[in-house]
């Protein structure tokens, strides 16, 4: 029998309908509402303030640790903003602004990253998933949720974010495989952020995109400008309308650029240039965005100015009440919550931490 070519139809398209000077494409510019435009560049200003907030919170002891979004605004919010609120949304680890734009107080960002497990929590009512920090274990969970919803008939999706390092777990993999099967309503979102901490794209994977990996599954696969607010949110309607009509999922890869560090434990000077990291500053997702607003006439610099002076107060308003609620907690707290009897490792630290949080207490006392 000879050789023959196996007919498969499949390829993978690139979308961008801002380019990198903010100028648009207006036969794929979706049509939305002026109002919803400044209410997505409100959140992203708010995004990109807070997490330089968070990262300085960090610096000065008030907080653990941080996994920055600066230069993922668009490519989360694009996203997650085409969910209607009973659908799902399952993070990993870097989504701050999807969260908050599904409801997440940003009191609760500063409580989880301080240490208070009350941050951790999902409001009643939030049909999202907490973070999850295992990479690419969270990925199941929303085929999960896809496949739930479908054997139930309800009418939702369900959203699920994770990087481009998730894509070589075999949960990323295994959950394209069971919602292939299944045809849930489940759009993969891959922020490709190009590093796994100091593991570069090229290095993760020989695949030339990683949209096309959704191919294997016969599932539709598409590679959006992540830094492209209105590419990322037509990219992301077509596959929740498609979901929602019955059609199966979709994998989008977000084509963006982790600007700041891999989380607070890390210093990206020892394995990136400073030329590369300029070179994404220049395609800035919300710069562009704003060079778009002032051009649709809905935007000004004094617009800006009195927007970032009103997103100023409010973190600082946010700071202070996180910040209160941190106030004397006892911190043997810690020891509470995860055994019934503790292992006696911790029953040592616990000692220890008593021991010297009273000689901290004999200084104060000794002046
Ligand atoms: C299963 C597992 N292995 C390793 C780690 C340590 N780790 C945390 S984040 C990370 C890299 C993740 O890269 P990517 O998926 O691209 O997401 P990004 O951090 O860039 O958002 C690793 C290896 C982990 N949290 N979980
Ligand atoms: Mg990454």
């Amino acid at each position: 029998m000879p050789r023959k070519e196996i007919e498969l139809p499949y390829s993978t398209e690139y979308l961008a309908i801002l380019d990198q000077n903010g100028v648009v494409d207006k036969e794929l510019e979706p049509d939305l509402p002026d109002e919803f435009l400044l209410k997505l560049h409100r959140a992203m200003l708010l995004g990109r303030r807070f997490d330089e907030r968070m990262l300085n919170l960090q610096r000065q002891g008030r907080i653990g640790t941080f996994a920055p979004i600066k230069g993922q605004e668009a490519s989360q919010l694009g996203a997650v903003a085409v969910l209607e609120p009973s659908d799902w949304m399952v993070p990993a680890f870097r989504e701050t602004l999807a969260e908050y734009w599904r409801g997440k107080p940003l009191e609760s960002f500063i409580l989880y990253y301080g240490g208070y497990d009350e941050g951790g929590l999902v409001e009643e009512g939030r049909n999202d998933l907490p973070i999850s920090i295992p990479v690419g274990s969270q990925i199941l969970h929303a085929a999960g949720i896809g496949m739930a919803i479908k054997y139930r008939k309800e009418p939702q999706v369900v959203m699920t974010f994770f990087g481009d390092g998730a894509t070589s777990e075999g949960d990323f993999h295994e959950a394209m495989n069971f919602a292939g099967v299944y045809q849930a309503p489940v759009i993969f979102v891959c922020q490709n952020n190009q590093w796994a901490i100091s593991l570069p794209r090229a290095k993760q994977t020989h695949s030339k995109t990683l949209a096309q990996k959704a191919l294997a599954h016969d599932i539709p696969g598409i590679q959006v400008d992540g830094n492209d607010i209105l590419a990322v949110y037509a990219a992301a309607k077509e596959a929740v309308d498609r979901a929602r009509s019955g059609g199966g999922p979709t994998m989008i890869e977000s084509v963006t650029y982790r600007m700041s560090l891999h989380t607070t434990a890390d210093d990206p000077k020892k394995y990136r240039s400073e030329d590369e990291v300029k070179k994404w500053e220049e395609k800035d997702p919300i710069s562009r965005f704003q060079i778009y607003l002032k051009e649709k006439g809905l935007l000004t610099d004094e617009g800006i100015n009195n927007l970032e002076a009103e997103i100023e107060n409010e973190i600082q308003e946010v700071v202070n009440t996180a910040e209160k609620r941190m106030e004397n907690v006892d911190p043997q707290h810690i020891f509470n919550h995860i055994f019934a009897d503790l292992p006696p490792s911790l029953i040592q630290q616990r000692e220890e931490l008593i021991r010297n949080l009273a000689l901290e207490q004999k200084e104060v006392d000794n002046g």
